[in-house]
């Protein structure tokens, strides 16, 4: 059964509040995913398959910001993870305090991987810490190749770049070598990791990625 909470974006103490989530997970040993992409470039799908794949042996959570719907808490809790929803009516990114809400309402004994779905925007989330381990920003292939200079902080920021949809690349006319040698250049310790959640090319890196967070 989804629950769902809504909030509203409140900046005051927002690192405070971050610091001690990252604290209190850390203790738990808990590792956080902060998910940043633009709308539709595939989080949820990436999500569902990825909580699905470590099923089996690792306890997966999600937080999942949404606008308004319930939607994408209902498709993660089907692929086997615990998602809790927050709505942020119409609010473009999530806060330690809304984080921090959802946390102390949920079952999280046994959870080894808290992922956290963040809205879709590719500006605004960049600026608010979640008390996260890591943050993994996503691109996908439809988006076009030179928006990683244009939203270059979401970039800058993250500690894993997912270049998504890849099949779609030829239709799209995105220039893959150009895209990764472009966030090398402004990121080098990122990684970057193609992928197709649909026909599951790459996802095997992306995995071992997730399960080095882990060790
Ligand atoms: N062709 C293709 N479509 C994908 C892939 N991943 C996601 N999609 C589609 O992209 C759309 C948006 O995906 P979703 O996961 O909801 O994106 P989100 O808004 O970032 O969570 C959906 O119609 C997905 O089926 C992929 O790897 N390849
Ligand atoms: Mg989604």
């Amino acid at each position: 059964m989804v629950r769902v909470k809504v909030m509203k974006a409140v900046s005051t103490k927002n690192d405070e509040v971050a610091a001690g989530i990252r604290a209190e997970l850390a203790d738990q040993g808990i590792k956080a995913l902060n998910i940043i992409s633009s709308p539709g470039s595939g989080k949820t799908t990436l999500l569902e398959r990825t909580i699905a794949h470590f099923a089996p042996d690792i306890r997966s959570a999600v937080i999942v910001g949404d606008p308004f719907t319930a939607n994408d808490a209902e498709r993660l809790e089907s692929a086997g993870g615990e998602a809790f929803q927050l709505n942020t009516e119409g609010s473009c990114h999530l806060t330690a305090p809304m984080i921090r809400a959802a946390l102390d309402e949920m079952d999280i004994s046994g959870v080894r991987l808290l992922f956290i779905e963040n809205i879709g925007n590719l500006i605004c989330p960049t600026a608010w810490d979640l008390g996260e381990s890591a943050r993994v920003t996503l691109l996908s292939v439809t988006e076009g190749t030179d928006k990683v200079d244009k939203y270059r902080r979401a970039f800058l920021i993250a500690h894993c770049v997912v270049i998504t949809k890849v099949d779609l690349a030829p239709s799209c006319d995105f220039d893959l070598e150009k895209a990764s040698a472009d966030i090398r250049t402004l990121n080098s310790r990122a990684n970057v990791l193609p992928l197709s959640a649909k026909t599951g090319d790459g996802l095997d890196a992306w995995y071992d990625w997730v399960r080095e967070r882990l060790l």
